[in-house]
């Protein structure tokens, strides 16, 4: 078997390293923005599309789920990175079958993921046929009668698994749930496993809805926000804007952060002249420099001294009479949080006494908190249970369902939350699947599926046989990727639905197929009429986007498409469900969402208004809670925290400014100091000399997994340069998806099963030549505390 990993080893001498950037955005960021497109897409398609981006008649960004500012719009409503996520998609390359030709499969896993996506976009669909090296064409009905003989021959319809990413858009994913279940399987993993599952489990048992309760307005309106466990300067870039306009209405921001990211500290908004030209604006009032794993000591440790401040003054700190009418669970929870260790708050955290001090009485000033969080938080063992002692620590003062106040999970994946929102999940709820069989006159399954951990461990032990992919980079972007890789190639058929070449193509079952689809800058024709799909934001607000562009081939087929053509070569032409007319007519898929989803009434008239629609969320419209109690809970969470083993480092895994997850756009991080490279491991002086090495080292990092039986498994992944970096000491970062290989399947958050991408004990071990070491290396870059 070809090592899936080691070609990204071998390209990495040039890495060059200087002192970390202070600030996002500015100048810089507006030229990168054209070098992408004009390398991409040339000058005229760049400035079309470009022009196009997040306008009310244009497409949504494919980007992140950040919302768009109502009303007033600006002409460039997108960021640096939305630029980059739009030319890499846009792009004028293709891959066409003589591409395929050329460059055997065995071949191409020898490349790195930055030059497969280099490549272009996919022409033509294309099948590696058993005992082949390559690639060739397929016909569209050959591929779909293929597709279709082996989901017939499997014995039990969960055998077969269904990924989908987060770019499908509502109506493809409504469409691709019902074939999968009309099929007979819940068997939905989504990238959202690995995301913001934390979030959705934790706020559904607290508030009844696993979505956030702000909009844009709140947060402008909000006194405090804390912005946890988030790198928005380049994951989220259009945020910034909006902290920036929070402050100018005097907001106070917290960021709780292992790293003192660029956009957190300080903002230049290249569409405004001071952020051209000035020192741009100061996004951070107080910056919590967390140890990795401290948020929920940090919660906790706060709601402490809140409860020890409202028994010095009763009644100035708590909101009783929203905890009297409209909580549950407070008195046993204020009890288990008065036990709590405030010296293990400062050993979890690594912050000072004063600093809790100070954001408590921060909270306890304000009029309207909102507590914003990503990934820093979810990819924990422990995320479901800092997230909901961070609702806590919202509800104690009645900070949800009023202005400026809530819970703001910040989303990600372009449509995430909407393909949620249309069914793709793993455990759908009663009401939703009887909707589904009152509409269609089908009966679906009602045994939950596998979620993307699951998923892996039944290709592993054989129990599915059929994996289909509706985009994404199922290999990449999930943990432990040799066992993953095996796991695919147990398959009998693996199918991936994608735009551009990825490692996902290159490890398949027996029989693997690319289905090539249009992506959303595309223009959509469908039976004469340019077809348009909705999406759903951060924010729950649908809206429409449209695709401009001149496809890349005439080939490629819209995802709605290839799912409807799919499931009548699976179900034949007597099937309950429309197939075909959905297959030409998005209006009619939507007319169907409209009946059978609460909050869509009248989806195709609403969805066109000029900037969509809200959809409800009880606690936010009327502070109703839909929990199994039907009130807002207080869930009691034991504090579990990250000390870290002797000789030992806890890493974290995170993107870098040049990259969309397992899409490599570039190989720098500007913002980190980072050029033409990856394979770097931000260290703390402090641990480069306590462990033995010096800074520019080359190392290789080995991951620890305890086994139940006391023995310890481990994981490597080699030739990292050690960066000085301010990191906490003991705790280390690196890029995804190189270090996926590092993070054991098992490991995974309690009740949301998502991979533990934030905290994987690590020992570092020497590379036998460090020849080039030190090279271009900067000098000590502001150690943190120890
Ligand atoms: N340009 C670009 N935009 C993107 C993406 C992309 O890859 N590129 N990906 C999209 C997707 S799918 C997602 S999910 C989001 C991801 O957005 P983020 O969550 O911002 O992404 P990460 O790079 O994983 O960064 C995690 C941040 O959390 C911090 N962190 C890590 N561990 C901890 C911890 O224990 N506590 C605290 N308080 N902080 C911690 C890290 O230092 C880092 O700043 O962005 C979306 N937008
Ligand atoms: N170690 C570690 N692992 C992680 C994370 C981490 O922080 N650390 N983050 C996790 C997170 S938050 C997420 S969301 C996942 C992301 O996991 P995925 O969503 O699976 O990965 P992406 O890299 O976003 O998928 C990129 C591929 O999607 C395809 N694509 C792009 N646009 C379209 C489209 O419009 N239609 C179709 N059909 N295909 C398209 C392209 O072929 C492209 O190669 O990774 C997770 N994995
Ligand atoms: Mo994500």
């Amino acid at each position: 078997m070809t090592d899936i990993t080691d070609p990204l080893v071998h390209d990495e001498n040039d890495v060059q390293i200087s002192a970390p950037k202070t600030y996002a955005a500015g100048i810089p960021a507006v030229l990168v923005s054209l070098r992408h497109g004009l390398e991409q897409m040339g000058p005229v398609r760049t400035a079309r599309t470009l022009a196009k981006l997040n306008q009310r008649h244009g497409f949504d960004c494919p980007g992140c789920a950040w919302p768009e500012t109502p009303g007033h719009r600006k002409l460039a409503e997108f960021c640096e990175n939305g630029a980059k996520a739009v030319a890499e998609e846009a792009t004028t390359r293709t891959v066409d079958p003589g591409f395929f030709a050329r460059h055997a499969v065995s071949e191409l896993l020898e490349r790195t993921d930055y030059w497969l996506g280099r490549q272009g976009r996919l022409t033509h669909p294309m099948i590696v046929r058993p005992g082949s090296d390559h690639y060739e064409p397929i016909g569209w009905d050959e591929a779909y009668a293929v597709i279709a003989e082996h989901l017939r021959a499997v014995a039990d319809p969960d055998e077969a698994i269904f990924y989908t990413s987060g770019r499908t858009s509502n109506e493809a994913a409504f469409v691709y749930q019902l074939m999968i279940r009309a099929f007979g399987t819940n068997n939905m993993p989504d990238c959202s496993n690995m995301c913001h599952e934390s979030s959705g489990t934790a706020l559904a048992e607290t508030i009844g809805i696993g979505k956030g309760s702000v909009s844009v307005t709140d947060l402008e309106h909000a006194d405090l926000i804390i912005v946890a466990g988030q790198n928005p300067g380049t994951n989220h870039p259009r945020m910034l804007s909006v902290l920036e306009k929070a402050k100018a209405n005097g907001a106070k921001v917290i960021a709780v952060n292992p790293l003192p990211e660029a956009g957190l500290l300080r903002f230049k908004d290249p569409q405004k002249v001071h952020g051209v030209v000035g020192d741009g604006a100061q996004i951070t009032d107080e910056f919590l420099q967390i140890r990795l794993g401290g948020d929920q000591a940090l919660f906790q440790g706060l709601a402490k001294l809140l409860l020890e401040a409202e028994d010095r003054a009763p009644g100035t700190v708590l909101d009783r009479d929203f905890l009297d009418s409209e909580c549950a669970g407070f008195e046993q929870w204020a009890e288990h949080i008065r036990a709590v260790d405030l010296d293990t708050v400062l050993a979890a955290t690594g912050l000072t006494r004063t600093q809790l001090d100070t954001t408590a009485e921060a909270l306890i000033a304000s009029r309207a908190t909102i507590i914003c969080w990503a990934m820093g938080l979810t990819q924990h063992t422990h995320g479901v249970a800092t997230i909901q002692d961070a609702v806590a620590l919202l509800l104690m003062r009645g900070m949800i369902g009023k202005p400026g106040a809530g819970v703001c999970p910040v989303r990600v994946h372009s449509n995430v939350q909407g393909d949620r929102t249309m069914g793709i999940w793993e455990k759908a709820p009663e009401p939703f699947l009887r909707a589904l069989d009152d509409e269609f006159g089908i009966r679906t399954p009602r045994r939950h599926g596998y979620d993307a951990v699951e998923a892996i461990r039944a290709m592993r032990d054989r129990t599915a046989s059929v994996f289909m992919a509706m985009g994404g980079n199922f290999l990449s972007a999930t943990p432990d990727t040799d066992v993953t890789a095996a796991a695919l190639r147990t398959c009998a058929l693996t199918v991936q639905v994608s735009t551009k070449l990825n490692r996902s193509h290159l490890v398949h079952g027996t029989t693997g197929i690319i289905l090539p689809s249009l992506g959303r800058t595309d223009t959509d024709i469908r039976a004469g009429r340019k077809q348009v799909v909705s999406v759903e934001d951060s924010m729950s607000v649908v809206h429409l986007s449209r695709g401009g562009l001149k496809p890349a081939s005439k080939h490629l087929r819209s995802e709605v498409a290839i799912v409807c053509e799919l499931a009548q070569h699976l179900f034949g032409p007597d099937h309950p469900v429309p197939w075909a007319r959905f297959a030409d007519d998005y209006d009619a898929i939507r007319d169907a969402i409209a009946r059978v989803i609460p909050g869509f009434e009248d989806f195709n008239t609403r969805v066109r208004q000029p900037d969509g629609f809200v959809l409800p969320h009880p606690p936010r419209d009327e502070r109703r809670f839909t929990t199994t109690t039907g009130k807002a809970n207080f869930v009691v969470n034991d504090l579990y925290w990250l000390p870290v083993p002797e000789g030992r480092v806890i890493l974290q895994t995170l993107r870098s400014h040049d990259q969309y997850n397992t899409t490599i756009y570039g190989l720098d991080d500007r913002y980190r100091g980072i050029t033409a490279g990856r394979r770097v491991l931000f260290i703390n002086t402090h641990d480069i000399a306590a462990l033995g090495f010096t800074a520019g080292q080359r190392v290789n990092l080995i991951s620890e997994w305890p086994r139940p039986d006391g023995t310890v498994e481990e994981r490597r992944a080699e030739n990292f340069r050690l960066v000085p970096y301010p990191t906490p000491v003991g705790n280390v970062a690196a890029y995804y998806p190189e270090t996926n290989p590092l993070v054991p399947l098992d490991h995974v958050a309690r009740k949301s099963n998502t991979p533990v991408s934030k905290a994987i004990t690590i020992r570092l071990e020497a590379r036998p030549t460090s020849d080039d070491a030190a090279k271009a290396v900067h000098p000590d870059p502001d150690p943190s505390p120890a």
